[in-house]
């Protein structure tokens, strides 16, 4: 092998070494150069005790009204924040429309973050809405998809699946359209007019997700 050739190779050789070693920095325990200064905090949200998807849950550093990050609740029910800077931090969950913080509970809770670690923390709730609920499902209908109610009545549209709906007034404007982004979204419209309220999912309605409200 000739000498420049073989001087590159070893050059290239530390350069690699080098490399892997500063990649599993973060992982190592031997007080190396890249120490982990940041932790995680999973946050569980349950409704009712079942735990709940799309809800968005808050971090704020301790005291502040500033907003640091936001994240919402996934399929199990659980916000994570990762890449938390290690200390004291807040959350706050933010409460969908017809939920309420369970008996004694704390909307805003102070967690310690631990370099390396997860850190939990979780909100209880209870569901309080008292009109009719519609859940926009992942089988891409409306359940029920027809709904007779009395004047004066609430009618909440959650959406029950991961994908995004709409709820669409078709020809009429007793409400402005709608969108329920994503698991756990809700929109709430009380109705006080009689008469045939009928309405789609924008982007499902070559499905047949399509609905109507009756208000007698
Ligand atoms: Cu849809």
């Amino acid at each position: 092998m000739i000498p420049s050739l073989r001087s590159t190779l070893l050059v290239f050789m530390s350069l690699l070494v080098v490399g892997i070693a500063y990649a599993c920095g973060g992982t190592d325990d031997n007080g190396g150069t890249d120490p982990v200064t940041t932790g995680t905090i999973a946050v569980t949200v349950r409704v009712d005790g079942a735990t709940q998807a799309g809800v968005l849950v808050q971090r704020f550093a301790p005291g502040s009204s500033t907003l640091a990050a936001a994240v919402s609740t996934n399929n199990n029910g659980v916000a994570t924040f990762s890449a938390v800077e290690a200390g004291n931090w807040d959350v706050e969950v933010v409460l969908p429309s017809g939920f309420e913080l369970d008996q004694g509970e704390q909307g805003r809770k102070s967690v310690t973050v631990v370099a390396s670690q997860t850190t939990s923390a979780s909100f209880n709730l209870v569901d309080a809405f008292t009109g009719e609920t519609i859940e926009a499902t992942g089988g891409l209908q409306f359940s029920p998809s027809a709904l007779t109610i009395t004047a004066g009545t609430a009618v909440r549209w959650i959406n029950a699946s991961s994908v995004l709906h709409t709820v669409t007034p078709d020809g009429h404007s007793e409400w402005t359209a709608a969108t329920l982004s994503d698991n756990g979204s809700t929109f709430v419209h009380t109705f006080s007019t009689p008469g045939t309220y009928q309405y789609f999912c924008q982007p499902h309605v070559g499905s047949g997700m399509t609905g109507t409200i009756t208000v007698n």
